[in-house]
C-alpha cells in the first residue's frame, strides 16, 4: 500500500522528534492528522510563533520540528534568522511546497517558487522530497541537523502525496474537542448557520458595497452568492483581510465590509488594535467564526477551545461589537448603527458549500475593485 504519510511519520519518530508545531495546508492535512498518534503536537495561530516555541523547546534540550505551508515561511523568516540560526538552535522544517506542482491557486506560485531561492539566500539548507524513494534519505539529514544544531528544510512536493492510499475521517471541528479547563469566559453561543448561509443572509446588505473577502472557500462562496465588481477576493496572503479593509476604509467614503475568518484573525489579531486606533467611520469587520480552518480541512482553531473573538475585539479597543448566531441577530447587527468601526462576531457551523472557483485573475479583481472605488 502506497502511504508516504506513514513512511514519513516513521522516519520522524525514528529521530526522536519531541514537539511538532503545525499550521495546516490542504496538501498535508492527512499528514498532520496522522501525527497526533505519535507526537506532542501544538497547533499554531501563526507560523512565526512556532519558530519561537521551537527555539524554547530546543533551549530545553528537545528536538522540535514544524509542519507548515510554503507561504508560512514568509511569516517565519525573521525569527528563523535572528533567533534559530543566530543562536545555533536545531529545527526541522517540513514545508508543504505549493505553487510548483499541479497548483490550482495562482497566489501560491510566487512564494512557493521563490522558496528555494529564499532559503539559499538565508543560508538554510534544504532537500526536495518529491518521491517516496527520497524519504529514507531524510533520516540522516534529520540526525545531522539535531546533532549539528542547524535548521534544515524538507520541501514536500504535492507530487509525494499523489496516489496515497491513506484515508482519514475528517469530522466537523466542533465535535473534535472535549470541553477543557480552558472553557470560554462566558457561555458558548451555538451556531445555527454555516458560512455560506451567513453570506446568503447578508446578500442584500453586501449588494453594491465594497467587500474585502478572506481567502479560500469564503471568497468562492461570496462570489457564488454576490458576484460583483466591488468584491476584492483575496487569493492568498492569509491574515490580511482586516488590514486591507482598514487601508481601503481610510481613503474612501464608501462603507467597507470585511469578511474575515477566525483562523485568519488569529494569525494577525493585532490588526484589530490598529483598527481601534484608526477608528474609521465606515469599516465593518464580519468575523465568520466556524471554529476551524474550513478551507484546509476543518482543523479546529482556538475559538473552539479558549478564544472568544468578540471579547478579543473589545479587548483591543473596538467599541461597537456584537456576537450573533441566528439570522435575526445577524441582520440586526448588520444595521450598523451608529457610524463607526464595527466588529460582528458571527458564530457559524463548520462546513463548506460546493461552489466553483472564482473565474477571475488577480489583476481583474484589482482593476474592477479600483474602478468601483473611483466611480
Ligand atoms: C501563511 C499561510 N499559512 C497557511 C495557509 C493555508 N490556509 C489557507 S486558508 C486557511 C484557513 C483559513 O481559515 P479561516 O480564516 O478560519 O477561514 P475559513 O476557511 O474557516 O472560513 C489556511 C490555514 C496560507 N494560505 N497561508
Amino acid at each position: 500500500m502506497y502511504c508516504p504519510e506513514e513512511d514519513l511519520i516513521r522516519i520522524m519518530k525514528g529521530c526522536g522528534i519531541d514537539l511538532l508545531c503545525t499550521l495546516p495546508c490542504d496538501r498535508v492535512r492527512n499528514l498532520i492528522a496522522l501525527t497526533d498518534r505519535s507526537f506532542f503536537r501544538l497547533p499554531l495561530t501563526r507560523e512565526e510563533e512556532g519558530v519561537g516555541i521551537c527555539a524554547g523547546a530546543a533551549l530545553a534540550g528537545k528536538r522540535p520540528a514544524m509542519i507548515v505551508q510554503s507561504s508560512g515561511v514568509g511569516n517565519m523568516i525573521n525569527a528563523l534568522l535572528s533567533l534559530t540560526q543566530f543562536y545555533a538552535l536545531p529545527l526541522a522544517l517540513f514545508i508543504s511546497q505549493r505553487g510548483i506542482y499541479k497548483e490550482g491557486i495562482a497566489a501560491q506560485v510566487p512564494m512557493g517558487q521563490a522558496l528555494p531561492k529564499l532559503l539559499n539566500a538565508a543560508g538554510i539548507p534544504y532537500s526536495v522530497i518529491d518521491t517516496q524513494e527520497k524519504l529514507p534519505g531524510m533520516a540522516a539529514d534529520l540526525e545531522a541537523l539535531y546533532r549539528e544544531e542547524k535548521i534544515h528544510a524538507f520541501l514536500l512536493s504535492p507530487a509525494l502525496w499523489e496516489g496515497s492510499e491513506l484515508t482519514l475521517e475528517s469530522s466537523p471541528a466542533r465535535c473534535q474537542c472535549e470541553p477543557t479547563e480552558l472553557a470560554p469566559r462566558r457561555e458558548a453561543l451555538w451556531p445555527s448557520l454555516t458560512r455560506y448561509q451567513i453570506l446568503e443572509a447578508l446578500r442584500a446588505i453586501l449588494d453594491g458595497q465594497a467587500v474585502i473577502c478572506n481567502l479560500g472557500i469564503p471568497a468562492k462562496e461570496l462570489h457564488a452568492i454576490v458576484p460583483q465588481p466591488s468584491n476584492f477576493y483575496m487569493l492568498g496572503s492569509m491574515g490580511m483581510a482586516t488590514p486591507i479593509g482598514l487601508g481601503v476604509s481610510l481613503f474612501t467614503d464608501q462603507r467597507v465590509f470585511v469578511v474575515d475568518g477566525d483562523g485568519s484573525l488569529l494569525m494577525n489579531p493585532g490588526s484589530l488594535a490598529t483598527c481601534a486606533q484608526a477608528r474609521p467611520a465606515n469599516l465593518t469587520i464580519l468575523a465568520i467564526d466556524n471554529a476551524s480552518y474550513g478551507s484546509t480541512g476543518n482543523q479546529p482553531t482556538l475559538t473552539n477551545v479558549c478564544v472568544d473573538l468578540e471579547l478579543v475585539a473589545q479587548g483591543f479597543g473596538i467599541r461597537h461589537t456584537a456576537r450573533v448566531a441566528s439570522k435575526e441577530e445577524l441582520l440586526d447587527a448588520a444595521q450598523l448603527r451608529p457610524a463607526g468601526t464595527h466588529f460582528i462576531h458571527a458564530v457559524a457551523y463548520p462546513g463548506n458549500a460546493a461552489v466553483p472557483n472564482i473565474p477571475l485573475a488577480a489583476l481583474e479583481i484589482k482593476r474592477k475593485f479600483q474602478d468601483f472605488l473611483c466611480a
